[in-house]
């Protein structure tokens, strides 16, 4: 959490000597941005493996993963998770890198929200 510090001027002139400096805080309600994960459909990356990567990175139970990979199948793309911009980039890293080692042409991005 941020706090703003204001410090409030001696208005009215007097001798304020004995009570200080009054420190006004409010609290900040700036969140940090958070950025779409996506994968992208391709003709060639197998079901299985798109099911595997959504289990294995996106804490999807199997069920899920098989429903999200057919939206993907059938719509071209997903969203499959929302995060900060850290998290969101070390998660298109590690997808990018399986599907290539695998040779795999699958495609991970991310977005601002
Ligand atoms: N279209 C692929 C196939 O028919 C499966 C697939 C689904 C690939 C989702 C990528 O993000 C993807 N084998």
């Amino acid at each position: 959490m941020f706090y703003n510090v204001t410090m409030m001027a001696d208005r009215d002139g007097d001798d304020d000597s004995d009570i200080g400096v009054k420190l006004e805080t409010r609290p900040k309600t700036k969140r940090p941005p958070l950025y779409k994960v996506m994968i992208l459909n391709d003709d060639y990356t197998p079901m299985e493996f798109v099911v595997h990567v959504l289990e294995r990175f996106f804490g999807m139970t199997h069920d899920q993963s098989v429903e999200l990979m057919y939206v993907v199948h059938q719509k071209g793309l997903a969203v499959v998770g929302v995060y900060s911009h850290e998290i969101a980039e070390t998660k298109v890293a590690l997808v990018m890198d399986l599907a290539a080692r695998h040779q795999h042409p699958l495609q991970c991005t991310m977005e601002k929200e």
